[in-house]
């Protein structure tokens, strides 16, 4: 930790600073248990309360205080931040969550009165600008959107640039601005692909998370798409026949180079959930191993599709460092038809759209009466309420 000053932010139990302190970390906040309890030594009492504090830079205390305001890791199912699959908690209580919330959609049409979520854009968007919304307005809530790249203020992102060039005001300044206005915030901020370190570190994601003072959640960062991956989940068990379907992911061929947002997510929530995932890709499109753990790789997509139950095709671009965001391949070959779709057991096919048809998915294969891509988007309202009631429910007043 810097040398500019420790400050308490919590005492109490230990078990309860542990939680504490990974909170802080989680977000990014650099912080450290002291044991205070001489007295530990004398007493037959393991713990007294006050004898732990959690301490944290001068520099973090108020984005340490704002982040503890809220009080909900102790108590389940609640969330304060939702970037990847490990927030949600019990997986089994989250679908049905989910189920009961698409039989009935309004249920919970007073958690979020007088709850305003702001939605950030930095980038384009159809269906998470819809469906979060809508899930927003499910729950009560008001929504109030902001597309950073038309009509606010061009931002800078770098600290200690000297700002005479375009752009007129600092992330960091801005973050805790929309934070006053607003109980929730998502964002949505793609990967540049310039640099992978400044990508993978989450850059803008976490700085909404550190600096806003308000429960973030993420749509579509650099690195993931969980609410896409949730709802991906949700219709694979709305349509799975066998318990441990086998879940193929083909890369297919785009003219743009793409992120790695969606096949991560969609990697580490199908490992995570116990399906039998097979990667497929030409070689040099392997993806960071920490979201593809728990998946086969097989470089042969025909083989690949074999005995497929699920097909999930998506473009992304090289994530190695040596070719970070590079477009490697454009073979047209791997574009998904009838021709790899006849070697599956059947096979639905999904994708999360938009897509580009006949470099991704033949029109025959994306209108055929196996495509999910429809349903997928449907389900992207239920992954938001799911995930928003959650975050409504953290909220201390
Ligand atoms: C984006 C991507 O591949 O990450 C968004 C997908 C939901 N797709 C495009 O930019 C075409
Ligand atoms: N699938 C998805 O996130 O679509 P949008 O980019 O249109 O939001």
């Amino acid at each position: 930790m810097a040398d500019d000053g420790l400050k308490c932010v919590f005492k109490g139990q230990t078990f309860e600073a542990e939680i504490v302190r990974s909170r802080l970390e989680d977000s990014g906040i650099p912080a450290m248990i002291q044991n205070n309890s001489l007295s530990a030594v004398f007493s037959s009492y393991t713990y007294t309360a006050g004898d732990v504090t959690v301490m944290v830079n001068a520099s973090d205390e108020t984005a340490a205080r704002a982040l503890l305001a809220d009080r909900s890791d102790t108590r389940p199912n609640v969330m304060r931040t939702f970037t990847k699959v490990q927030d949600l908690g019990d997986m089994d209580l989250a679908l049905s969550e989910a189920f009961e919330i698409k039989k009935e959609r309004f249920k919970f049409s007073e958690l979020g009165k007088n709850r305003t979520l702001l939605m950030v854009f930095f980038n384009s968007s159809l269906r998470t600008r819809l469906s979060t919304q809508k899930a927003a307005m499910n729950l009560g809530m008001n929504v109030i959107v902001l597309d950073v790249n038309q009509g606010a203020w061009k931002l800078e992102t770098e600290r200690g640039v000297v700002m005479d060039g375009d752009k007129s005001e600092h992330l960091l300044e801005a973050i805790p601005v929309m934070g006053c206005y607003c109980d929730v915030i998502g964002v949505r901020s793609f990967a540049h692909l310039t640099d992978k370190a400044e990508d993978y570190e989450e850059r803008i994601l976490n700085q909404f998370i550190k600096y806003s003072g308000k429960p973030v959640f993420s749509m579509e960062a650099a690195t993931g798409h969980p609410l896409q991956s949730f709802a991906d989940w949700i219709t694979i068990e709305e349509h799975k026949t066998v318990k441990r379907p086998k879940v193929v992911m083909s890369w297919a061929p785009h003219p743009k180079s793409l992120p790695q947002a969606v096949p991560n997510s969609f990697a580490q929530w199908m490992t995570y959930v116990g399906y039998d995932v097979v990667i497929t890709h030409p070689e040099g499109y392997e993806l960071e191993p920490e979201f593809t753990k728990g998946a086969r790789i097989e470089y042969d997509q025909m083989k690949a599709f074999e005995g497929a139950d699920f097909v999930y095709a998506k473009n992304w671009s090289a994530a190695s460092a040596e070719h970070y965001g590079q477009i490697l391949s454009i073979d047209r070959s791997w574009t998904v038809g009838e021709r790899q779709m006849s070697v599956t057991d059947n096979a639905y096919f999904m994708h999360c759209l938009p897509v580009r048809r006949n470099m991704i998915v033949t029109d025959d294969v994306i209108e055929g009466p196996r495509s999910l891509v429809i349903p997928e988007a449907a389900n992207r309202e239920i992954s938001a309420t799911v995930v928003l009631k959650r975050i409504l429910e953290g909220l201390s007043d």
